[in-house]
């Protein structure tokens, strides 16, 4: 007899920079969620849809939980919650080429609280950077932390067991009817999406608090005048002090405009269209802390 279709909903939670995005976008096989080797690089729930024949898995990857410093960090960590307490299946995700720490204890004390409902799987990311012998040991670490419903490692970079993962977070959904339509990867809107990728370039080569200050809105896409070929972006850069902007900028705008040409190539390739994009910087002092110009910034 055949198996019966499956749908719903699995997370992927752990400490900032676990590789929670990158996993996101090897089971979709699509770039729905921004990645980079700084932490707390996501900054929403973001919906990843994997289509099968037997079922359908929408992944909400969340930011990395983390001790929040600012009303940000309290935002994120606030999303986090109240994805984990929604879905059917959760991942929590520890890189095997760094030791479970503090960060993943306090992440598994919570996950204790929602495991008698919702079925917690350990996933050890990132195999490719050790070896096996010391994916075993992480995984009997991990095993010390909770207990799981099933442990596995994988690799988004080199696919190693990304399928057997999707199988795995697939056995622990109910039986239902497809909740999306064929073919549709996330349910993100494409302004967001084309934010995203400004923010993904501009986060390339900085550092220390820069990350964390910068923020993108997309205010206008619109086709370009008088061609049908282009399509317009108009797009704000936040950052949070004038120095930053500075940074942002580099000597003569050069940075900046590396940041433009990398985030148009992106976008092109998202819209299939080519694209003019008018990027400019703005400082908003502090935004991170403000509860009024978080808003403005959406969260
Ligand atoms: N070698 C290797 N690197 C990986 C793998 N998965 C992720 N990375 C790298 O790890 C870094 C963090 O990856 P992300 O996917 O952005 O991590 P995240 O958990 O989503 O981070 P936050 O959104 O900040 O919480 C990036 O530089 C990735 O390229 C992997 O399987 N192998
Ligand atoms: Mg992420």
């Amino acid at each position: 007899m055949a198996e019966p279709h499956r749908s719903g909903f699995a997370c992927f939670v752990g400490r900032p920079n676990a590789g929670k995005s990158t996993l996101t976008n090897a089971l979709v096989g699509s770039k729905v969620a921004i990645t980079s080797s700084k932490p707390q690089t996501t900054r929403h729930a973001i919906r990843g849809i994997v289509h099968r024949d037997d079922a359908q898995l929408v992944i909400i990857d969340t930011p990395g939980l983390h001790r929040p410093r600012t009303l940000l960090g309290e935002r994120l960590n606030d999303i986090v919650h109240s994805t984990w307490s929604e879905v059917d299946v959760v991942g929590f995700c520890v890189p095997a080429n760094e030791k479970v720490g503090p960060g993943d204890r306090f992440i598994a004390a919570e996950l204790k609280k929602i495991a008698k409902r919702t079925p917690v799987i350990g996933v050890v990311t990132k195999t490719d950077l050790v070896k096996p012998e010391q994916v075993a040991e992480q995984l009997l670490a991990l095993q010390e932390v909770m207990e799981f419903a099933e442990l596995i490692p994988v690799s988004a970079v080199d696919g190693f067991q990304v399928g057997a993962l999707a199988d795995l977070l697939v056995r622990h959904l109910p039986e239902g009817p497809q909740l999306y339509p064929g073919g549709e990867l996330t349910d993100e809107p494409e302004q967001t999406l084309v934010a995203e990728l400004i923010r993904e370039a501009a986060l390339e080569g900085v550092r220390d608090e820069l990350p964390h200050s910068i923020a993108v809105t997309v205010e206008e896409m619109l086709p370009h005048e008088g061609r049908d070929d282009m399509i317009d972006v108009h797009a704000f850069l936040y950052v949070e002090r004038p120095s930053q902007k500075g940074i942002i900028l580099g000597h003569k705008g050069e940075r900046l405009k590396d940041v433009g040409a990398r985030a148009r190539q992106q976008i092109e390739g998202l819209l299939g269209s080519k694209v003019y994009l008018d990027l400019h910087i703005k400082v908003a002092k502090e935004w991170q802390r403000d509860p009024r110009q978080l808003r403005r910034l959406g969260f």
